[in-house]
């Protein structure tokens, strides 16, 4: 792999040891989710950015497609203790996205991610959302994103668990208090830092 200068290199993949604690490394990339992928129509397909942005707004595919792109090399980490080194991905910054919605309202702390999967949501602190390699992507290691993996756009966040990474990303929405998504209302951490084992939230 060729890392351009144009490539974001996530912080993570700079440490020493790159395998946070309890994880183990796997070659493969196993496919991981609460139901299986949505039914998902390009012509229909939308992205929504709303709550406590200061001009809420949505792209169509088209719209979407002439957003300008970057590059981030990252790790992946899936809280059922495998992590998958190395990932090239191309997309959209989430700051990028913000910025068009006119940026956070000040009371604006946590966002709310909205899937295609039947309303599958995950919650993370707006600043992890807004680290700089954080990005809604469309691309992996060059290939477009199949369908099982989150095609055709996934949010990723690199500096924390997998599971708040949501596939078929559908909504982003800001919030003044943090609000438990999918899994977090299952007893999945609020946060979710790898490095800190943030496996589980209140209760267990
Ligand atoms: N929309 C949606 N996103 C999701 C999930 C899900 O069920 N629905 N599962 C999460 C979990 S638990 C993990 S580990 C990663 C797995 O991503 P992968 O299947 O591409 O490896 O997706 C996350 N994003
Ligand atoms: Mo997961």
């Amino acid at each position: 792999m060729n890392l351009t200068e144009d490539v974001i290199i996530s912080p993570d993949t700079r440490r020493a040891q790159r395998l946070p604690p309890g994880q183990a490394r796997t070659g493969k990339w196993p496919v991981l989710d609460a139901s299986g992928p949505p039914r998902i129509d390009l012509d229909r397909w939308k992205l929504r950015i709303g709550g406590l942005a200061a001009t809420p707004r949505e792209w169509n595919w088209e719209e979407f497609q002439r957003l300008p792109r970057i590059r981030v090399f990252s790790d992946f980490h899936c809280v059922t203790r495998w992590s998958r080194l190395d990932n090239l991905w191309e997309g959209v910054s989430t700051r990028e996205l913000l910025d068009r919605a006119g940026g956070p309202l000040p009371q604006a702390r946590y966002v709310l991610v909205h899937a295609y999967d039947g309303g599958w949501t995950t919650n993370l602190p707006l600043e992890d959302f807004l680290a700089e390699d954080a990005l809604v992507a469309l691309s992996h290691d060059g290939q477009p994103l199949t369908l099982e993996h989150g095609g055709p756009a996934r949010l990723l966040v690199p500096r924390l668990y997998a599971w708040k990474s949501a596939k078929w990303i559908a909504a982003i929405e800001l919030l003044e208090r943090d609000q438990a998504g999918f899994w977090e209302k299952n007893g999945y951490h609020m946060r979710g830092d790898p490095w800190n084992e943030e496996r589980y939230g209140f209760g267990w």
